[in-house]
């Protein structure tokens, strides 16, 4: 297996070696690549549990920036009691614990900032407003950020990330609409490596978002992002919108020019379809 750094993002080369793939995780091999100050410098691993945001929620005394990891979940979960589909070690399945010192609003924005973190880290991605990463037409990651209460009564923050590496193939009802980096290139890759960079990645976007707030990746967000001008339907709380989304704003939130006007849509439990399609 080869992977090449290239501008900090991974390129998507080399050779297929399909025996690297099955493993545990290495968390040594983690901590190898990793250059970040408090981010995923406590890592907690699993081989399987059910849920890694729920496992931190459970551990919520665990210092800021602590890493869940498991290879396996038995009950992955995505937003609004959708299930994600986490495949025996053929993905990245793991959750950060952040006690960020912020405005209760700013905390559905973490989704936004660990979405242009994979970004930045696996090339070719792109983003859907607000959780999902891409490639094409087909859905490579799903973000889930979650807020609970530690043990002494302080709000927590977890970030679940779940990215599709290794897997060959996916069952028929996600087929269509979910991809992998191995689907897409042929190439088997090195979880480890992946997760390190998104985590060092992760650290300085994060850090800079709490200081100076979304504007700080806005720009960087808005060029990685599929959902813009487009014609998209926006459903939540039992409404549509049909619209073109037109922005993202300084607020993270999505800018939908309807027939009543412009309005804009938090980036909370919402769905956005194309009107063509899934993007
Ligand atoms: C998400 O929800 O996309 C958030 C997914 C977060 C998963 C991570 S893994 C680590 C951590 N622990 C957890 O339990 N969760 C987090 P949502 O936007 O609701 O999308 C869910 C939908 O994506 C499902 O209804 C399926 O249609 C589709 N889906 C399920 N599994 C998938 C997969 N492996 N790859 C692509 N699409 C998938």
């Amino acid at each position: 297996m080869i992977v090449v750094f290239v501008e900090k993002g991974i390129i998507m080369t080399g050779k297929t070696i399909r025996s690297s793939a099955g493993k545990n995780i290495d968390v040594k091999e983690i901590y190898s690549v990793l250059r970040t100050k408090f981010i995923s410098q406590n890592i907690k691993y699993y081989r399987e549990i059910d849920s890694t945001n729920e496992e931190a929620k459970r551990n919520a005394v665990e210092c800021d920036g602590t890493l869940f990891i498991a290879d396996v979940q038995t009950n992955g979960r995505g937003r609004l009691g959708r299930t994600w589909d986490s495949a025996a070690y053929d993905g990245i399945w793991m959750s950060l614990l952040l006690k960020p010192e912020t405005k209760p609003e700013n905390i559905p924005l973490i989704t936004l900032v660990a979405g242009v973190a994979v970004c930045r880290v696996i090339k070719g991605a792109k983003i859907k407003w607000p959780n999902d990463i891409v490639i094409g037409s087909r859905k490579l990651c799903g973000i889930l950020t979650e807020k609970t209460k530690s043990a002494d009564g302080s709000d927590v923050v977890i970030c679940g990330i779940g990215i599709n590496v290794n897997t060959e193939a996916f069952s028929d009802e996600l087929s269509d609409k979910a991809t992998s980096l191995y689907i897409e290139t042929g190439n088997i890759f090195k979880r480890e490596k992946i997760i390190s960079e998104i985590m060092n990645e992760f650290e300085s976007l994060y850090t800079a978002f709490l200081e100076n707030g979304f504007g700080t990746i806005r720009e960087y967000y808005c060029k990685e992002c599929v959902t813009l001008n487009k014609e998209v339907k926006v459903i939540y709380n039992n409404t549509e919108i049909i619209g073109n989304a037109v922005d993202v704003d300084e607020e993270g939130r999505l800018v939908v020019d309807t027939s009543n006007g412009k309005m804009t849509v938090n980036s909370g439990e919402v769905s956005v379809r194309g009107m063509y399609g899934y993007i």
